[in-house]
């Protein structure tokens, strides 16, 4: 396997976010990225690769251009409101809810902030930038690996800040580029005519079902801890199928807070039947480790003998994977459960 990791990830380093009207020390840390580097060196899983520049005509395809351009430009008009900022995240702080206007982009910064987010647990830094569009070639350039002739298998996308939780518009949940839609948007143009996405992160992949949510080339599978109580709530529920060209290219596979591995497997195994049914041609797994019973923000029971098998799982598809790196917070062992699933996968 070749693993796309990002050399500037620690580049985007969240200082707090807000939980219940006090800003705490953000849980999507630098370091979960190294410990994951440590694991895969210890256990001689897969070749380390640096991406090379990131495709924008690839993420202008995903995310739209404003977005795109607001994102680039963010810390530069925050910084330019006041020198003082450059030692303060942004984090919003006011959102067009129902009724507002969306179609317009106000020029007052605070605004923009809002119009391009979703929540505030989301601090954008000096540094996010940089990292963000760095894991995004990374992204790309592991889809571009498992579909050239004589190429790997599988590939990692090995970066952060994640991608999941980011639409074509808007940032939230530690995400700002989707990278998991970005890998589907490169198999695609890389020649593959169906792609899937299988989210196992432990929060349902709102931005990813988003993105592709009318678009009948890319099955998007989530299995998450059921929005009724779990972030981030007013997505994710089994009665969301796609529309239009996408009607039945969306499965949802939520499933209550306290599910074990021997449940969480079933809805695994759902997940896959789908995935062929679809007759998908390659495979983006949105992979995040926050499943784990040891996670701190999270409330499923997987251990981490269990990543073993998923990994084991997943190959069973005899598809080309990417893999994509998003949450898992409990940082020391966020290393040794993505070596598993890599190590179960086949390396
Ligand atoms: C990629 C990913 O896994 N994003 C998850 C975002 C979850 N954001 C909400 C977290 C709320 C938990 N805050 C608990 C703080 C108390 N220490
Ligand atoms: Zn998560």
């Amino acid at each position: 396997m070749q693993i796309f990791h990002n050399p500037v990830h620690d580049k985007h380093a969240g200082r707090q976010e807000m939980f219940r009207g006090k800003l705490v020390p953000c849980h999507e840390t630098p370091a979960r990225l190294e410990y994951v580097l440590d694991a895969l060196r210890q256990r001689g899983i897969g070749e380390l690769r640096a991406p090379s520049a990131p495709d924008m005509d690839v993420i202008k395809r995903v995310h739209t251009p404003r977005y795109v351009d607001f994102l680039a430009s963010a810390w530069q008009d925050w910084v330019a409101l006041d020198p003082a900022n450059a030692d303060i995240d942004i984090l919003p702080s006011v959102w067009p809810v129902r009724g507002f206007r969306h179609d317009i982009e106000p020029t007052n910064f605070a605004a923009r902030v809002g119009l391009f987010s979703f929540d505030s647990g989301c601090p954008l830094t000096a540094g996010t930038w940089e990292a963000a569009t760095a894991g995004a070639a990374c992204a790309i350039d592991a889809a571009r690996a498992v579909t050239t002739a004589g190429g790997p298998r599988a590939a990692m996308a090995l970066t952060r800040p994640p991608g999941h939780h980011a639409g074509a518009d808007f940032f939230g949940g530690y995400c700002f580029l989707n990278n998991a839609a970005l890998a589907a948007q490169a198999l695609r143009d890389a020649g593959a005519a169906r792609v899937a996405i299988l989210d196992v992160d432990y929060h349902h992949g709102n931005g990813t079902q988003s993105i592709f949510y009318e678009r009948g080339d890319v099955l998007t599978v989530s299995i998450h801890g059921d929005p009724t109580t779990e972030y981030p709530f007013f997505l994710g529920y089994a009665d969301e199928h796609g529309e239009g060209a996408g009607l039945g290219a969306n499965l949802n596979l939520p499933l209550p807070a306290g599910t074990d591995f021997a449940t969480w497997t079933q809805a695994l195994q759902q997940g896959l039947a789908a995935i062929q049914a679809f007759k998908a041609e390659a495979v983006v797994i949105a992979l995040g480790v926050d499943t784990y019973e040891g996670d701190p923000i999270s409330k499923f029971k997987l251990k981490s003998v269990d990543y073993l098998e998923v990994g084991r799982a997943l190959a069973s598809l005899g598809l080309p994977t990417v893999f994509t790196m998003e949450g898992g917070y409990a940082v020391a062992d966020v290393g040794i459960n993505v070596a598993n699933v890599l190590e179960g996968y086949g390396g």
